[in-house]
């Protein structure tokens, strides 16, 4: 089955096209940026942003939205996770974090999915820590800050595929439609 994916971002679509192969799905790209609504919890940014998409695109598509939330940081940079990035960047971020040891955070990722009628969100974490230093090559955006079991998903290669919220995310949104 083909579906749209809306983004800006092409390391998000190349992950999710990867992710989709592995269910069966063709994910094409529509790269686009599109208003993102302001808002303090990702589900309902994702929700509200696809619906004001639909005033534009007729078929079914869907978007995705990740944030990065770290504990000790109370949840900072959550869903100003784009702005920060491009702003303090990882560097900022070890900054804000240096003589912590509560380096504990999540990955968080909603994909609001508009199947021509209705648009449904699917969630994915996952859970890992704040590196005290950059590292690895791969990957995007906070990768090389963001430990999963040791490493960082920027040393994990296509295996942060099989573990990353996108995954997670995706492989709800899949098994939801994967039925219908
Ligand atoms: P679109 O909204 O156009 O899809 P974006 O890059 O703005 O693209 P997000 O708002 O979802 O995407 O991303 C928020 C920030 O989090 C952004 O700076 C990304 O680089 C970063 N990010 C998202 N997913 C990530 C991942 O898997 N690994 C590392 N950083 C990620």
């Amino acid at each position: 089955m083909r579906i749209l994916f809306i983004t800006s971002n092409k390391d998000k679509f190349e992950e999710a096209r990867s992710i989709g192969k592995r269910f069966g799905f063709d994910i094409e790209w529509l790269k686009k940026e599109y208003e993102e609504v302001q808002g303090n919890d990702l589900e309902e940014i994702a929700k509200k942003s696809a619906e004001l998409l639909t005033s534009q695109i007729k078929e079914p598509f869907f978007i995705e939205d990740s944030g990065l939330f770290v504990d000790a940081l109370k949840g900072f940079p959550g869903p100003y996770s784009s702005y920060v990035f491009k702003t303090i960047g990882n560097d900022g971020i070890l900054k804000l974090m240096r003589g912590l040891d509560n380096r504990k955070a999540k990955f968080v990722a909603v994909v609001a999915y508009f199947d021509g009628k209705d648009v449904k969100t699917f969630k994915g974490e996952v859970s890992g820590e704040i590196s005290r230093e950059k590292r690895g090559k791969g990957g995007f955006g906070y990768d090389p800050i963001f430990e999963y079991e040791g490493r960082t998903f920027a040393e994990m290669g296509e295996e942060k595929n099989e573990v990353s919220h996108r995954r997670r995310a995706m492989e709800n949104f899949f098994s939801s439609i994967q039925g219908s």
